[in-house]
């Protein structure tokens, strides 16, 4: 039975700022992610507490919003079988430090927070990311 599915991926400052958007670019397509759309965007503080409002009561949220908004990012949709969770396979843990070989995070995540990717984690929330940043 087939099951593509739409994702939502973002590559976060840390990595825009090392030029790593075409090797993670690379990671997602050497795993069959067709990119669909993509831009390279900034965004305001304000834009990044409204994406990560289910974070807003946690003690990183201010940290993650400031940073999220501190450099260029590549925003894309990424389409596979079972994309949702096959993204977040690839990404590794949200802790670098604890993310399995061969994941994204485990090559070029820095620490917790600069974890260079996003990645929507279930379909609801896939189509309601994708709407932010796609939705015309
Ligand atoms: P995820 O990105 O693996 O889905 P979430 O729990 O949704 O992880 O957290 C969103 C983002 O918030 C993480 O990617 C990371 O950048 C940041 N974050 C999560 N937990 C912490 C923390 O304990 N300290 C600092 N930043 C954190
Ligand atoms: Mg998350």
């Amino acid at each position: 039975m087939s099951n593509l599915e739409r994702t939502l991926s973002i590559i976060k400052p840390d990595a825009v700022e090392r030029n790593l958007d075409d090797q993670i670019k690379k990671m997602f397509e050497n795993q069959g992610f067709k990119i669909i759309k993509e831009k390279k965007i900034q965004i305001e503080k304000s834009e990044a507490e409204s994406f990560y409002k289910v974070h807003e009561t946690k003690p990183f949220f201010n940290d993650l919003c400031t940073y999220l908004s501190s450099g260029p990012i590549v925003v894309m949709i990424l389409q596979k079988e079972n994309a949702v969770l096959a993204n977040r396979k690839l990404m590794g843990a949200t802790n670098p430090k604890n993310a399995e070989q061969g994941t994204i995070r485990r090559k070029y995540g820095i620490s917790i927070d600069k974890n260079s990717v996003h990645g929507s984690d279930s379909i609801e929330n896939a189509k309601t990311e994708i709407d932010f940043f796609f939705k015309e």
